[in-house]
């Protein structure tokens, strides 16, 4: 199915690297030892997914019964169709990746460590939401690094949206609050925020964006509508790490987890939501504008566990 394919490429490297070793784990055993369960457990935390997510998936096929039955298939295919089954299950109320139509203009900041993928997330996000039918500004609230601002202009071009933005040095905030005023005057539906992944040091950035967060609120009451935290997958548990100092510092509401396509870490995950509460709404698997897929759990467990009808 169609839906599935991009699932498939974008994580492509944890099933070939991880995963499809499960087979090989079961080669002639027709019963689930504990040194297999041992085994699983140590691919499922070599994906990233986490200690406790691992002994809780470890727990389930425990305790379940598998049929020795020969039309239910080999038992690596029912310990396969068990976990994407269960995995499915923790993930489901993450999906569909939508974002709530509350307000308008529906104000999204979005926040992360340098190079993690804001910029190019935008631009992603921007082309998705265009191509949905909205309408979209973007702003350039990373006035610190040189040639932040031309990179999200040239994103703004491919996604075929303005963009609102000032010379390197400019007060970030204000750059947040002209562009919410043109969003508001302009009618537009949607406005993506972008921001800088580094400062002289951490406590200036997080000051910085509470800052533009209140900024914004104050125009527009209830604005920022969604704090979108950028996290790299190829960073693993570190990113966890990221993620807990972003939320203490200015909430996160959703997690856009980039690179996808580069690493076999994408247990990562799991990971973040059974140990932060915070769903994954977005998932990057490319460096192209539609290289950005809507969180979806069936076909990320397919993609993860599956057979890979990619070639
Ligand atoms: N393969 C792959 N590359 C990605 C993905 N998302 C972003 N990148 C690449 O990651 C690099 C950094 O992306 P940026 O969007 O500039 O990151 P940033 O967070 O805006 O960086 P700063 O503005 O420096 O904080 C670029 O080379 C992107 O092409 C993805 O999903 N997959
Ligand atoms: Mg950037």
């Amino acid at each position: 199915m169609a839906i599935f394919q991009p699932w498939n490429r974008g994580l492509r490297k944890t099933r070939k690297n991880v995963f499809s070793r499960i087979a090989q784990i079961f080669q002639n055993k027709t019963v689930l030892s504990d040194d297999m369960l041992e085994e699983i457990e140590a691919l499922l935390i070599e994906s990233d997914a986490g200690v406790e997510t691992s002994q809780s998936l470890i727990d389930a096929l425990k305790s379940h019964q598998f049929s020795s039955d020969t039309g239910s298939g080999q038992p690596e295919d029912q310990v396969m169709r068990f976990l994407k089954r269960t995995i499915q299950e923790m993930l489901k109320e993450d999906d569909p990746g939508s974002i709530r139509e509350t307000a308008r203009p529906l104000v999204m900041l979005v926040v992360g460590v340098n190079g993690s993928g804001k910029t190019t997330t935008i631009g992603k996000l921007a082309w998705n939401m265009k191509d949905s039918g909205r309408t979209v500004l973007v702003a350039g609230a990373d006035t610190f690094r040189a040639a932040a601002g031309e990179q999200l202009d040239v994103w703004a071009k491919r996604a075929g949206v303005d963009c609102i933005r000032q010379t390197t040095g400019a007060d970030p905030a204000s750059v947040a609050f002209d562009a919410l005023e043109a969003a508001v005057a302009r009618g537009v539906d949607v406005l993506l925020v972008d921001t800088a992944g580094r400062l002289h040091n951490k406590v200036n950035l997080m000051e910085e964006l509470k800052k533009i967060s209140r900024v914004l609120g104050k125009r527009l009451p209830g604005a920022p509508h969604e704090i979108v935290l950028v996290l790299d997958a190829t960073t693993g548990q570190n990113g966890l790490r990221q993620a807990e100092q972003f939320a203490r510092a200015v909430g996160v509401t959703q997690v856009a987890l980039t690179k996808l396509d580069g690493t076999a870490r994408g247990g990562i995950v799991l990971a973040i939501k059974n140990t932060l509460g915070i769903p994954v709404k977005w998932a990057g698997v490319g460096e192209g504008i539609g290289d950005l897929l809507p969180f979806d759990a069936e076909a990320f467990a397919e993609g993860m566990l599956g057979e890979g009808k990619d070639g």
